[in-house]
């Protein structure tokens, strides 16, 4: 039955060659084996190290047919991670099967993204315009040629659906869905402010170029993208940052202040028009939090350097500082934040020396998939609960009052306790940022995207068969068989959003088998995660690299808020962990006397 599809596809492909298209439309070329088009009637298949062979790729090496036949399938290994927490719990206290396993987690994600990177938006081959040019996002899958019969490349109808019609159809909140994994706004805003310092689309030149050229985690949205930016930023004293003390608590510096851009409305006070390395920051309180709390750090950890090298001028102070923070994020990252994501009881590490002796290059390109993937807009809830408050939209957007009014403490507190809705099962994307959710699927069309079924086959996937086995429901399934007319035809990012969830999960399997690897890669690829880097000296001795060893969002925000400790976590609390958490400010390192001195966590052992 199988061979007759792929025969009738194929002379699908054929008739279509005939009639003049590009025979790389239909991609004929399976396993990762690259198409080239010979005249209007041919192609080739480049299958070289895709570990099969034949005119399509289709035919296994010996060593690729075992390893198929043994490699569980993603959903396996995800209920095997995310069960059986007895087993995790001791595998978790055996330093060397944690570590092996974590190896294997990130060669074998990182693995799956293309190092050097290859094609762009305007490049569907290799050419050195496109591995050199940092303004382009880099791209996964090469554009659908132009010269198609569908925008898919044969799939589907001849113009893919409307874009609102869509929208309406599958994406659009009907009654808010919770998370069942139980992420919190404080993990959405983490999110958001922590993708936007990579994701920085140059809308001026169009969706598939970036102003963020370094590609991964600099932290440009805290310093600024450029040098002129971080200079208005910077005080020129111990390394700090500029900032402003109101009511006892730091607070970043206000736009007349410094002189930056920043995005802000012009009913905006001038008082309330902070200015942060990202001018976009001053959209939401959630943003302005973390960009203080970031602040803060900073400082403070100037604070812990100046005391260990007294002798260090401003420059060494804030850029070993810098340093130390980008390791804190990547920290974070890695055992908070995708801990919390995966829902597994493998506790993952971030260790760089486990991927030392391995094949592994310390460079990343973000790719525009990646971009297109983490538009997680149905983690928006449909108002905001801070104390005892709720706040619409209007209400809450561009108002930095509530800041100040609330207090970084109480509104970490706040976010932490509220509940994120689910990305994945659809119908789930808030009104109020409907239009961004159209924006991403017009841009993907203007960037000509492959389907959702190639992104699948791409990153390991089994294409799906039906709409029915897309969404797991029969509903939604029957609306998007009328839209696209064939699941070859359907689109990635709507794809994403009406994916069946993994049982009690945010998402289904391919933003995790998609963002997964570009997340690990991106991280992992980090320069200071590079042998040479990865040492006590690179982050100002011991002291500095305990910092980066020892971060957690929680001691994070303990050591920048003022008075006890609230919780903070990417998971809403259970009822038995809410309150504070204890903390122990003997041990503090600062000596910034206008925060409240630092204190350290002690670690809670429900959340952590
Ligand atoms: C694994 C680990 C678990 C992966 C679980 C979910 C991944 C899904 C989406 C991406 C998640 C987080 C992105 C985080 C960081 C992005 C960093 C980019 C740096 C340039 O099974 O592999």
């Amino acid at each position: 039955m199988k061979a007759i599809i792929i025969f009738i596809s194929l002379l699908h492909a054929g008739i279509l060659a005939c009639e003049g298209a590009n025979p790389c439309c239909s991609q004929p070329c399976q396993n990762r084996g690259i198409c080239t088009s010979i005249g209007t009637d041919s192609y080739e298949c480049d299958c070289t190290r895709t570990g099969y062979y034949g005119e399509n790729c289709t035919t296994p090496e010996l060593f690729t047919w075992i390893r198929t036949k043994l490699k569980p399938t993603p959903n396996t290994v995800h209920y095997i991670l995310t069960h059986f927490k007895g087993f995790w719990n001791i595998l978790n206290n055996i330093p060397f099967l944690r570590d092996t396993i974590m190896r294997y987690v990130l060669t074998s994600r990182s693995h799956l993204i293309d190092s050097p990177p290859t094609y762009n938006s305007d490049y569907g081959y290799k050419s050195w315009e496109a591995y050199s040019n940092l303004s382009y996002y880099t791209r996964t899958l090469p554009p659908v040629p132009e010269d198609c019969p569908t925008p898919m490349g044969v799939a589907g109808k001849k113009a893919l659906p409307d874009v609102k019609l869509v929208v309406e159809k599958v994406l659009l909140r009907r009654k808010f869905i919770p998370d069942p994994q139980g992420t919190s706004l404080m993990f959405a805003f983490f999110a958001q402010h922590f993708t936007h310092q990579f994701f920085k689309s140059d809308m001026k030149r169009g969706p598939a170029f970036t102003r963020a050229q370094n590609h991964g985690v600099d932290l440009g949205h805290i310093y600024g993208e450029n040098l002129e930016r971080q200079h208005k930023l910077r005080l020129f004293k111990d390394g700090k940052l500029k900032y402003q003390v109101i009511d006892g608590e730091v607070y970043p510096p206000t736009v007349k202040d410094v002189q930056v851009d920043m995005h802000y409305p012009p009913h905006i006070p001038e008082e309330h028009r902070f200015a942060v390395g990202h001018e976009a920051f001053g959209l939401v309180p959630g943003l302005m939090m973390y960009a203080t709390i970031w602040l803060r750090e900073h400082n403070r950890v100037c604070d812990v350097l100046k005391q260990e090298h007294p002798d260090w001028d401003d420059e060494r102070l804030f850029q070993t500082t810098r340093l130390i923070l980008i390791g804190e994020t990547i920290k974070i990252v890695i055992e908070d934040y995708v801990q919390h994501l995966s829902g597994y009881h493998f506790k993952l590490k971030f260790d760089p020396e486990l991927l030392f002796n391995q094949r592994f290059q310390y460079q990343n390109r973000i790719s525009s998939e990646f971009n297109t993937l983490y538009h997680w807009h149905p983690l928006m809830p449909d108002n905001f609960h801070i104390q005892d408050q709720v706040y619409s939209y209007p209400q809450f957007l561009f108002n930095n009052s509530l800041v100040m009014e609330h207090g970084i403490h109480n509104l970490v507190e706040s976010f932490t306790k509220q509940i994120a809705g689910r990305v994945a099962g659809g119908r789930n994307v808030p009104p109020a940022v409907m239009m961004v959710v159209m924006k991403s699927i017009e841009h993907s069309r203007q960037m000509r995207y492959q389907s959702l079924n190639q992104y699948r086959k791409r990153f390991m996937m089994k294409p799906y068969t039906s709409f029915q086995e897309l969404t797991g429901e029969t509903e939604m399934a029957a609306e998007l068989e009328e839209l696209y007319g064939d699941i070859d035809a359907m689109e990635l990012y709507p794809g994403l959003l009406v994916e069946k969830p993994r049982p009690n999960a945010i998402f289904g399997e391919t933003m995790v088998e998609m963002g997964a690897p570009y997340s690990l890669k991106g991280l992992m690829g980090n320069p200071i995660c590079s042998p040479e880097y990865w040492k006590p000296s690179t982050f100002g001795g011991k002291v500095g690299f305990d910092i980066v060893n020892t971060a957690s969002l929680q001691t994070l925000v303990c050591h920048n808020v003022k008075g006890p400790c609230p919780v903070a976590s990417f998971h809403v609390p259970d009822v038995k962990d809410a309150g504070s958490a204890t903390i122990n400010s003997s041990t503090s390192h600062s000596r910034q006397t206008d925060l409240n001195p630092t204190v350290i966590l002690k670690e809670r052992t429900s959340e952590l």
